[in-house]
């Protein structure tokens, strides 16, 4: 293949060149001006985002379906979405048993259209042909919207909770650490954590496990909840609608979605089908914009700027 024409270009004072045959030219950079790039943006957003309108516990099927949902429906809304995991998507990477096909029943497709991932029609239900498909896709629609932040690498490793005017007890942010030092307090001293103050946090952080069901977990551990529900067995028609239509405000200030969930509050699972997920992220969109509203109907009152 012969060299194509030169690409030499200027680009301010160095010359640059895209070339495959030995005269690849980069800008030339100093170490500093890297690393000011990433320091500089990381911690101004972290400065920025220590008060959020919603923060987003979990980012996957259905922590990044609420993400979409809330922040394209509200662009004014800061919206922060914390997760554990330096790779965000939670279970959403294969179908199952490690397959990679990713079956979504209808009319969940209808969201598949509005981001935009390609799927094959199969009647009741479509598939996307990797569920890696559908989960980047979601994921780049996410952090393409102006008012999304996403930290990876984060756990929430509290949540926290004011009593509020009408003497309830509210969850008003979540508190936060680095991932690997939220798993290494029993090697070290205290390393102390960090917070988000938000007036709605939507938890999806998954079943049950290491890091999973954190918000359900820490109700009952603060005694806001008595017990989990614990999530019964897979029953794919009784487990999707109930997960969907459930999805909600839990306690004051939190929204429970996706299978933390079912988690809470003990119903079924439904195995590898997504399309409960998807919508009970809307769901969570749909319930914590309600929730904004009412405290501005409440917060207009007390400041006499809303008409009772
Ligand atoms: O994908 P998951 O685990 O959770 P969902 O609810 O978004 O989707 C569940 C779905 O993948 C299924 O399990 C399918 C439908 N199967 C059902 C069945 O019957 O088996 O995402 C949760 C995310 C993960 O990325 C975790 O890393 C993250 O939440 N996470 C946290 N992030 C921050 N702080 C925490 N404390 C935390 N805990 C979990």
């Amino acid at each position: 293949m012969e060299a194509p024409a030169s690409t030499l270009k200027s680009v301010g004072k160095a010359d640059v060149q895209e070339d495959y045959h030995g005269s690849y030219r980069f800008a030339p950079i100093e170490e500093a001006q890297v690393s000011r790039a990433m320091i500089k943006r990381y911690f101004d957003t972290m400065y920025e985002r220590a008060v959020s309108d919603v923060v987003i516990v979990g980012a996957g099927s259905a922590g990044l379906s609420c993400a979409y949902s809330l922040a394209t429906r509200r662009p004014d809304l800061k919206v922060t979405i914390i997760e554990a995991n330096v790779a965000p998507g939670g279970g959403a990477w294969l179908g199952g048993q490690l397959m990679t096909a990713m079956v979504i029943r209808k009319p969940a497709d209808n969201f598949l259209r509005e981001i935009g991932v390609p799927y094959e029609d199969e009647g009741n239900f479509v598939v996307v042909k990797h569920a890696a498909l559908f989960t980047s896709t979601l994921l780049s629609r996410v952090l393409a919207l102006p008012n999304v932040v996403l930290m990876n690498a984060t756990s929430v490793e509290d949540l926290i909770v004011r009593t509020d005017f009408e003497n309830k007890e509210r969850v008003s942010g979540v508190v936060t650490n680095w991932t690997l030092v939220a798993l290494n307090h029993d090697t070290q001293s205290c390393m102390d954590p960090c917070t988000i103050t938000a007036p709605v946090v939507v938890s999806t952080t998954g079943h049950d496990g290491p890091m999973g069901a954190f918000s359900a977990k820490r109700l009952i551990s603060m005694g806001l909840n008595k017990e989990l529900g614990n999530m019964r067995g897979l029953d794919m028609n009784r487990s999707e609608p109930a997960i969907v239509n459930g999805t909600r405000e839990v306690v004051p200030g939190l929204v429970m979605a996706g299978m933390e969930l079912a988690e809470h509050d003990g119903s079924n699972r439904m195995g590898p089908t997504f399309g409960g997920m998807i919508g009970s992220g809307i769901k969570a969109a749909h319930e914590a914009i309600r929730m904004l509203d009412a405290a501005n109907v409440v917060m207009g009152k007390v400041a006499g700027k809303v008409k009772a």
